[in-house]
């Protein structure tokens, strides 16, 4: 097939301080600013090929041709570009995920920011990394920290237009390279509410939702400043809390909902044991049952063992500190 085309590779992150509610929902306008941790390692990479050849869309993940909600998604995101480009053109979107699937590590992060990059460099757009990053995040909120590494804030912003909220690189991934991140996957169903639902009803019903808002800024700030002097304790109290307060919106929403597990609550336990041994470690949970644990390298083996005992707690994965978008040479195959 001929046409022009592009490759890019991206990591998923992981919230420290969470984006739940959006004040716009075409635009993917958050309510509040967020805070992530790139991950090494998990990643999706996607090559994009517009051509006057192709009569529609083609989206293949994983080496097979998806339709459905997944594929009107993908559409919808070339259309945005196409609009920009002032391109007519049908493009074949070819990507693979390095992400477990039902790991607890949305891969709709890294997607869409490996498709942002990929369509709008072959579509001809000259884009920047903060252009990127607003783009990124039409697809999926979260995807606009996924073009940078390491720590990455996504920066509210105030525009309706959405121009100036986007992610900024806080520290790249070198600045604290002993923190991990430990995933500990549960048995689970499939979740029956998806992020975007579960915050949208939140929003609209939840009588905890404004102490959820009124709260996040403070908690940005100690994020921020933890980070910078690589305080393990200051960062995981204020990310298990920001992770907790998050839940609790939920329990208020009408109807109820929350995405725990009882596993979640032992693994959680579990994780408060190990603090009352002394272990420094904290966890986080996103819009899943999956508990995630900040710690650092020294404290792996007594992390992932408590992890590991505890009970509907299937695999323990460790992740490093990761870096951001990347340009690929060599075109995907399907
Ligand atoms: C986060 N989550 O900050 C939060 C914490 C889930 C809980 O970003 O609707 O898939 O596509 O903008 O980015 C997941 O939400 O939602 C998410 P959309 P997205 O990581």
């Amino acid at each position: 097939m001929t046409g022009r085309t592009a490759t890019a590779r991206a990591q998923v992150n992981i919230a420290l301080i969470k984006y739940w509610g959006k004040r716009d929902e075409r635009l993917h306008l958050p309510t509040n600013g967020s805070l992530s941790l790139t991950l090494e390692g998990l990643h999706t990479t996607t090559t994009v090929t517009f051509s006057p050849e192709l009569p529609t869309d083609v989206f293949v993940r994983d080496g097979a041709e998806r339709d459905g909600e997944e594929a009107r998604r993908v559409g919808a995101f070339l259309d945005l570009v196409r609009v920009e480009a002032g391109l007519s053109e049908r493009a074949r979107v070819v990507s693979r995920n390095e992400v477990p699937t039902a790991g607890g590590l949305a891969s709709s992060a890294s997607g869409f920011a490996a498709l942002a990059a990929a369509a709008s460099r072959a579509a001809g757009l000259p884009l920047d990394e903060v252009a990127l990053s607003c783009l990124a995040r039409r697809g999926s909120g979260s995807a606009c920290r996924s073009i940078y590494g390491g720590f990455v804030e996504w920066r509210r912003g105030e525009r309706p237009d959405g121009r100036d909220s986007h992610g900024v690189q806080l520290a790249p991934e070198s600045h604290w390279e002993n923190l991990r991140l430990v995933v500990s996957q549960l048995s689970s169903l499939p979740k029956d509410r998806t992020s975007r639902d579960g915050m949208r009803d939140t929003v609209r019903t939840s009588p905890f939702y404004p102490g959820w808002l009124a709260t996040v800024d403070a908690d940005l700030a100690l994020a921020r400043a933890a980070i910078a002097a690589r305080d393990l304790e200051a960062l995981g109290e204020v990310a298990e809390r920001n992770a907790l307060k998050m839940h609790a919106t939920m329990l208020g929403a009408v109807p109820a909902f929350t995405y725990w597990m009882p596993a979640s609550l032992a693994a959680m336990q579990a994780v408060w044991q190990l603090r009352r041994e002394g272990v420094p470690a904290w966890f986080t949970m996103d819009a899943g049952p999956h508990v995630k644990v900040v710690t650092e390298e020294a404290q792996l083996a007594r992390v992932s063992a408590a992890l590991t005992a505890t009970p509907g707690v299937e695999r323990v994965r460790v992740c490093s500190p990761g870096g951001g978008l990347r340009w690929l040479n060599e075109p995907l195959q399907p």
